[in-house]
């Protein structure tokens, strides 16, 4: 079947609006568009805080570190000329402070998800550093691994996963800006992501942030520079009762979640969960408890926004 979005003239560019925009705005173009790029999240500082906080881990790694082979269906979709570091959220303070714990986060996710601002799981925080010589990553969904064992990979069906690709350096299209077809979220049929010339490329600033839908097809850009890399960390958020992407409470001890804000506490798993909206959640408990009173962490105030 032809596929009706090929026919329409594609997008020029992605909406922009910067960080702080009412929520109900953000989600007007959400609805249309499928993503956005939300501008100036972070300071220049902060996001140099950032990089310092990260470099000294993604500095030694090589270039395709999640490996090669059959056995290892990642390694491909993750790049050969791409680095990648998962955990984030354990390695820098401010991007947990100012990015992860921004109310305002937590109110452009619940315009995707269902669920209240501030009650859904991290399901990865993970940088993506695409070297000179990347090719284009095959087009996706981020929802896409996860909605067709549901059944439930339809334009119409409850979002899962939202993600952010959040700037930390200026990204241009030749450095691998990611691509986005704008309006494929709404396509009838999910079994078809589209072709890279249906795409337009999210070019940012560095502290920028590309807000997308689960629905929405995208993917790395090529990076066809001789001599830049580009970095985003991809923060992307579920549904809480999803297994998440990165395995945090391994990752992460008992005693460094005492320091962070409880939002991120909550995110990463050290509360337990809500089903049906009730505070304090009903899933994840301990011995019939919710999980923050045993661990003393204290409870995650009710209005997060
Ligand atoms: O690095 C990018 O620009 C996008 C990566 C991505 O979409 C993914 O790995 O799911
Ligand atoms: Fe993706």
């Amino acid at each position: 079947m032809a596929n009706p979005a090929a026919t329409m003239s594609k997008a020029a560019e992605l909406a922009r609006l910067p960080f702080g925009t009412d929520p109900d705005e953000v989600k007007r173009v959400l609805d249309r568009d499928g993503g956005l790029v939300l501008t100036g999240c972070l300071s220049r500082e902060q996001v140099d805080a950032i990089n310092r906080d990260l470099d000294p881990l993604i500095g030694p790694l090589r270039q395709g570190n999640f490996g090669v082979g059959e056995d290892n269906f990642v390694a491909e979709f993750y790049g050969g000329k791409t680095k990648r570091l998962q955990h984030c959220v354990k390695y820098s303070q401010v991007y947990r402070e100012a990015f992860l714990a921004s109310p305002i986060l937590a109110e452009y996710v619940a315009a995707i998800l269902p669920g209240r601002p501030g009650r859904h799981s991290l399901f990865a925080s993970q940088a993506i550093d695409i070297y000179p010589g990347e090719t284009a990553q095959a087009l996706h969904r981020d929802g896409g691994t996860i909605a067709p064992t549901l059944g439930i990979n339809r334009a119409d069906s409850v979002e899962l996963v939202a993600n952010t690709l959040l700037a930390l350096t200026d990204i241009t299209e030749e450095m691998g800006a990611t691509r986005v077809i704008p309006g494929s979220h709404a396509w009838q049929d999910f079994e078809n992501v589209g072709a890279p010339e249906q795409t337009i490329p999210a070019t940012m600033n560095a502290g920028d942030a590309l807000l997308l839908t689960g629905k929405l097809s995208h993917g790395g850009g090529a990076n066809s520079t001789t001599d830049r890399s580009r970095r985003v960390i991809s923060t992307s958020f579920s549904i809480s009762f999803i297994t998440p992407e990165e395995a945090w409470p391994f990752a992460i001890t008992i005693e460094e979640a005492k320091s962070y804000p409880p939002i991120v506490q909550a995110m990463l798993g050290f509360h337990s969960v809500p089903m049906r909206g009730e505070e304090p959640g009903f899933l994840w408990r301990l011995e019939a408890r919710p999980l923050e009173d045993k661990l003393k962490l204290g409870r995650l105030p009710l209005d997060i926004a």
